[in-house]
């Protein structure tokens, strides 16, 4: 568990800061012309607001917080950081980025949800129910970014047989499409043996609604971790937003594991519609041989779209999504 925030009594943070000090050839250092210190690198594996954690690469956590001109500090961002009076640590520069994962904010605006991310793992369950929308606007929001998705199908042991139909159905459907479709169950013993093939050598965040089992599914793959999972209200079936804040775990083999608190609402409003034609990648494929280059597919002739949803070859609830997305964006 990162140190909690708590710059001005962290002594992992002074133990840091007096070796970033001292040690001017330490790794992850960069001098300016004078030979001062201007950063140590570090990865930010926490944002609690106005307070980061960072782990610095001898594997020592501590809290920092940005410089006040810093644009956002989001989780998974690779940062350089100096030591202040008074053991505070402040992040002073973020290095580029690539694949920032984001949904809208209220004022219509991108929310970087966190950053460096190569794949999308979408959780979904029979409990709190199987939500194919939320699904598809995970799967838009990975492909602007060009991550891989996989979706993980949650909860087996609580498939009856209407939900172990759904769950047929969203794993011939999406396998059809090319993402990568794995089975999960936390409480059986074998049941993550689909998951782990997916994650070495990748970043990957776990995303999906609140209760679906993404802190139990990481608190199963590093079980020395200590993460903290919800239980689902009674009546209402959804789940508690126990886990708050979006961290950054490291694999034992290569790769990291990003959990992300569930959120009700994942609004793409940011996106463009050719962002969303492009998330939809059966859409966009038949889109390529519409008749016109602007094509709603919705009622123009020679629209590729509409006579592909006519043969079955796009599914009809993918279609439907789609407008949705692209009505409210
Ligand atoms: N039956 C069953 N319950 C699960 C499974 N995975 C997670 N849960 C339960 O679902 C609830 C929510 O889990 P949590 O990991 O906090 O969900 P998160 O909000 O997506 O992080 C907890 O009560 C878990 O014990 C599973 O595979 N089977
Ligand atoms: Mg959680
Ligand atoms: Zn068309």
């Amino acid at each position: 568990m990162p140190h909690r925030p708590s710059a001005h009594t962290d002594p992992v943070l002074s133990k840091n800061t007096a070796a970033g000090l001292n040690n001017k050839n330490a790794a992850g250092n960069s001098d300016d012309d004078d030979g001062n210190i201007t950063g140590h690198q570090a990865r930010v594996i926490a944002n609690h607001g106005s307070e980061l954690t960072l782990r610095a690469e001898n594997g020592e956590t501590f809290s920092a917080s940005p410089k006040k001109k810093l644009d956002l500090v989001v989780t998974g961002d690779l940062v350089l950081w100096q030591a202040e009076q008074y053991g505070v640590a402040r992040v002073t520069s973020v290095l580029p980025r690539t694949g920032t994962l984001a949904r809208t904010d209220r004022a219509g605006r991108a929310k970087p949800i966190a950053t460096n991310v190569n794949q999308v793992l979408v959780v979904t369950a029979p409990k709190p129910p199987f939500d194919t929308l939320l699904l598809d606007r995970y799967c838009v929001a990975a492909a602007t970014i060009g991550a891989e998705i996989a979706i993980i199908i949650n909860k087996t042991d609580l498939l009856d047989k209407t939900t172990s139909e759904t769950a047929h159905n969203i794993e011939a459907l999406y396998s059809s499409l090319g993402y990568k479709v794995a089975r999960c169950c936390v409480k059986d013993p074998d049941g993550l043996s689909q998951v782990r093939p997916l994650l070495d050598d990748r970043i990957s965040i776990l995303v999906g609604q609140s209760g679906v089992g993404k802190s139990s599914i990481l608190k199963a793959l590093m079980p020395e971790q200590e993460i903290k999972t919800g239980h689902l209200s009674d009546n209402s079936g959804l789940g508690r937003h126990t886990t708050t804040v979006t961290n950054w775990y490291d694999l034992a083999h290569n790769g990291a594991i990003i959990d992300s608190p569930g959120v009700r609402q994942f609004s793409l409003e940011h996106l463009d519609s050719v962002d969303i034609q492009a998330g939809f990648r059966e859409i966009s494929e038949h889109a390529a041989q519409c008749k016109f280059n602007d094509c709603s597919h919705q009622h123009e002739p020679e629209c590729h779209v509409l006579a592909a949803l006519v043969n079955g070859e796009i599914n009809k609830d993918r279609y439907d999504h789609f407008l949705q997305l692209i009505r409210s964006e």
